[in-house]
C-alpha cells in the first residue's frame, strides 16, 4: 500500500495507490447542488445557535454540543446517503439528524425534553434516534457508537448481497474518538469480515482542549486504515462538494462491494466543546484562525464569485432559515413533557417493578405500583 501524505491541514490525501475521486466525482459541480448545500448549512447553522441561545435560557438540559463549523462535512457526507443507508453518531449531531431527514421541530423538542421530541423527550440533546430516517443515535460516550455501527454492518452483510442498493452503515466519531481500543477492535473485525461499513473521523484538531498532535502518535489519522487494510482518505471538510464527491465515491465502494472504508474529514470547531465551554485554551490567534475556515462565508464566496447568488438572495436565505428555526422553537415549546410514568417504559425489555413512586427498599408491586 503506498500512503501519499503531501496535504497541507485541510488538504487531501489517501492511503491507496491511486486516488481516481477527483475523475470520478458522481455529480456536476452545479449551480443548483451547491446553493442547495449552502442553503441546508445555514439552516445548519441557525439552528445551532438557536439550541446555544435556548440552552442559555435553561429550555435545554444536560450537554449540548453544536455543529458549528462542522456544516459543510454534515451536508456533504449526508447528502451521499441513501434513504436505507444507517447511521450511528457521536454526541455532536443535530446537524446530522436533521439532514438525515429527521425533522427539525422533533429534533429541538428532543433537546427541549419534550414527548414529540425523535427520542420521546427521554434521550436530550446527546441522544437523538429516528427509527424512521435510519439514525441509531447520537452516543454520549466517546466511541460508543463504533462496535454497535459495525454489528449492524454484520447485520446487513447477512441480510444483503452487494448491490446498488444494499443498505451501507456509516459511522461518524470525532478524532479524539480514534484512540479508544473499540476504534481498532471495530476497524479490524470490519475489514475480516468484508462488512459494508464507512467510518468517518471528523478532525477538527481537538478532542475536549487536547490537540490531535497531543493525544495521537500518528497525527494523520486516516493512516490508522492502513493497519487493518481498509482504503482510506483524509478530505478537506471544508468543502461540501469534495465531501458529497467523496462520499459518494465511497459509500458506492461499501454498498456494491461489502467492504469498510474509512474517510477523514478536516473541519474547524468554531466555538466550545460543549455550549458551555469558554474553550480558555485556545489563543486569539487560533480562534482567527478557526473563523477563518467557517465553511459558510468561504462558500458564500465561492457562490457569488461564479454569479450562482447576490447579497439579496442571501438575506432572504437566512431569514427563510430563521424562519424555520423559529417554527421549531415553536414546536417544541407546545410539545408537552414526556409521561413521568413512561420513565422505564424502554429500559428493559419485560415489565418490570419499577415504577416512578418507588423509593430504594420499597416493596415490589405495592399499592402505588403503576406495574402491577
Ligand atoms: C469514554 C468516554 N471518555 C471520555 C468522555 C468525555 N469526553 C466527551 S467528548 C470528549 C472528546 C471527544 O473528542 P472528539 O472525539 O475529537 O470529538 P469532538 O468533540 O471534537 O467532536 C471527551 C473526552 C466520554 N464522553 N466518554
Ligand atoms: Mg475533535
Amino acid at each position: 500500500m503506498v500512503s501519499r501524505n503531501t496535504m497541507t491541514k485541510t488538504g487531501r490525501a489517501t492511503n491507496k495507490a491511486s486516488d481516481s475521486s477527483n475523475v470520478d466525482s458522481g455529480h456536476q459541480d452545479n449551480k443548483d447542488l451547491l446553493l442547495s448545500f449552502y442553503e441546508e448549512m445555514v439552516f445548519i447553522r441557525h439552528f445551532e445557535l438557536k439550541a446555544s441561545e435556548m440552552y442559555q435560557k435553561a429550555k435545554i438540559g444536560g450537554y449540548c454540543h453544536l455543529n458549528l463549523g462542522e456544516e459543510a462535512t454534515v451536508v456533504g457526507l449526508m447528502r451521499a446517503t441513501q434513504k436505507q443507508d444507517y447511521l450511528f453518531t457521536t454526541y455532536r449531531e443535530h446537524g446530522y439528524a436533521i439532514s438525515k431527514g429527521s425533522d427539525p421541530g422533533r429534533v429541538m423538542a428532543e433537546l427541549f425534553g419534550k414527548a414529540d421530541g425523535v427520542s420521546h423527550g427521554w434521550g436530550g440533546s446527546m441522544h437523538l434516534f429516528d427509527k424512521e430516517t435510519h439514525l441509531m443515535g447520537g452516543y454520549g460516550i466517546v466511541g460508543g457508537q463504533i462496535p454497535p455501527a459495525t454489528g449492524a454492518a454484520l447485520a446487513i452483510s447477512y441480510k444483503n448481497t452487494p448491490s446498488t442498493d444494499s443498505p451501507i452503515v456509516v459511522c461518524i466519531m470525532g478524532d479524539g474518538t480514534t484512540n479508544i481500543g473499540a476504534f481498532h477492535e471495530s476497524l479490524n473485525i470490519a475489514a475480516v469480515w468484508k462488512l459494508p461499513i464507512v467510518y468517518v473521523i471528523v478532525n477538527n484538531f481537538l478532542g475536549m482542549g487536547t490537540s490531535v498532535d497531543m493525544a495521537s502518535g500518528e497525527p494523520e489519522l486516516y493512516k490508522r486504515g492502513a493497519s487493518y487494510k481498509i482504503e482510506s482518505i483524509r478530505i478537506n471538510g471544508e468543502d461540501p462538494l469534495e465531501v458529497y464527491n467523496t462520499s459518494l465515491r465511497m459509500f458506492r465502494i461499501a454498498r456494491e462491494e461489502h467492504r469498510p472504508l474509512l474517510i477523514e474529514a478536516m473541519s474547524h470547531r468554531l466555538k466550545g466543546h460543549s455550549v458551555v465551554d469558554p474553550a480558555k485554551y485556545r489563543s486569539t490567534e487560533e480562534m482567527k484562525e478557526a473563523e477563518q475556515h467557517d465553511p459558510i462565508p468561504m462558500l458564500e464566496k465561492k457562490l457569488i464569485g461564479l454569479s450562482y447568488l447576490k447579497e439579496s438572495d442571501i438575506t432572504s436565505i437566512v431569514a427563510k432559515a430563521k424562519e424555520r428555526v423559529s417554527s421549531a422553537v415553536a414546536f417544541a415549546e407546545q410539545s408537552p413533557n414526556p409521561d413521568i410514568r413512561q420513565l422505564f417504559a424502554n429500559v428493559y425489555s419485560k415489565k418490570l417493578p419499577n415504577d416512578f413512586y418507588r423509593l430504594p427498599g420499597e416493596p415490589l408491586f405495592d399499592e402505588h405500583s403503576f406495574s402491577k
